[in-house]
């Protein structure tokens, strides 16, 4: 499977093409849908998320339900694109237009100031358009697709909040899956710890009337990922290599962690394994999952668990010094709208950006023409695992 997006932040829509899923997938709008509007929630976004209903369409790829094997194209149309279409034109237009939202002030922390030294645009919003999170709509619309291939195979995926703004998440040992789905679905800032659920409000409220953002740590868990995704063989087949770019590309996201993370380093070896157990019922387990589910580059059938940091947005109303990059004079940075904080829904977008990475390795490893074969091979392959 790949898979490329499309689309300025205030331009008509957004866009993807995903190729190379298997035929006959059930799919419809409602489920792309309800993935959409999850990563429009959570306490601290900010008015964008007022005027956006992210609703997918889908142009191709489908039929009656189900994919049909050729190449799925997914478009959500911007509802801002009307008070922007002068401003963001394809054709050329009156220079008035061209000045009216002209950046001129890069912000810290934005890819504003290199990303137009790299492209030679002298109108920063050239860049700012394309670096926008708004980008993560079709990688959550792409999400929701693998998402349904994955549940269909038995694979379960839950996103939650662990820690903002320095406020951590107590997080009870032996939640399942499932119970961490639920309880992040339940709480505005997505955190299943409902004993920090207002200081973390509270937390953003004073940082919003500060003019201030803040960032924090969210972490992925996957149940029910055969062993044996991904290779050792070579470094680019290893994948939880793959999984960390993908959260790392996650707009403003800084590091990843898996299982343990950087505590393992911390550690002795007999303290970062997990033994092996066998039993007729389950097959190998582990008596523990301190590796997040990865041995030599492969899931080894463990929940996958996977963490990312989320740098605060860097769009402050309350802006850091800059340069104006026509005058070169000292200046405070450009105010574009923002949110106090988007962890919560960055946790959603990690959650379906791990769900397209898990789904392109089932692919890889069981092929991609029909749907039922592949779901067949799988479970011919985890009987084969029980035994081994
Ligand atoms: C976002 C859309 C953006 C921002 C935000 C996330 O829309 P606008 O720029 O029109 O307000 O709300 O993105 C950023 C703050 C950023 O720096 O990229 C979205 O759809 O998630």
């Amino acid at each position: 499977m790949r898979y490329l997006t499309a689309g300025e932040s205030h331009g008509p829509q957004l866009t993807t093409i995903i190729e190379g899923l298997p035929a006959g997938l059930p799919i419809t709008v409602e489920e792309i849908n309800h993935e959409l509007a999850r990563r429009q929630t959570g306490y601290g976004r900010g008015g964008r998320m007022l005027i956006e209903k992210d609703q997918v369409k889908i142009l191709s790829g489908v039929r009656h339900g189900k994919t049909l094997g050729s190449p799925l194209t997914l478009v959500v149309e911007n509802r801002d694109w009307k008070n922007w279409t002068n401003v963001m034109a394809a054709e050329d237009v009156d220079e008035k237009y061209k000045k009216r939202r002209q950046v001129l002030h890069p912000r810290p922390g934005h890819a504003d100031l290199v990303g137009g030294m790299k492209y030679h645009h002298r109108d920063l919003r050239n860049v700012l358009e394309r670096s926008s999170a708004r980008e993560t709509t079709m990688r959550v619309a792409i999400g929701a697709v693998a998402k349904k291939f994955l549940a269909e195979l038995g694979v379960e995926i839950a996103g939650h909040v662990t820690t903002l703004g320095g406020i951590q998440a107590q997080i009870p040992e032996k939640l399942t899956v499932a119970e961490v789905k639920e309880r992040a679905e339940a709480s505005e800032i997505r955190v299943v710890d409902p004993n920090v659920e207002e200081a973390m409000k509270e937390l953003i409220d004073a940082t919003k009337a500060k003019g201030d953002t803040i960032g924090g740590v969210v972490e992925v868990l996957a149940a029910g990922v055969p062993a044996g995704l991904g290779s050792y063989v070579q470094w680019d087949s290893k994948l939880d290599g793959k999984l960390a770019q993908g959260i790392m590309s996650i707009n403003a996201f800084k590091g990843v962690e898996i299982g343990l993370g950087f505590e393992a380093g911390n550690r002795p070896g007999s303290e970062v394994m997990d033994e092996i157990q066998w039993s007729e019922a389950t097959g190998y387990t582990r008596t523990t999952n301190r590796l997040g589910g990865f041995e030599g580059g492969m899931t080894n059938g463990e929940i996958i668990r996977v963490r990312g940091v989320m740098k605060p947005i860097p769009t402050l109303y309350k802006p850091l010094k800059s340069v104006d990059i026509n005058t070169k004079e000292t200046i405070k940075a450009s105010v574009e709208r923002s949110d106090s904080t988007a962890v919560p829904a960055a946790s959603v977008v990690a959650e379906n950006v791990t769900a397209t990475i898990l789904a392109e390795a089932l692919m890889e490893k069981f092929g991609h023409d029909s749907f039922d074969e592949l779901k067949a091979a799988v479970a011919e392959y985890r009987a084969y695992l029980k035994t081994f």
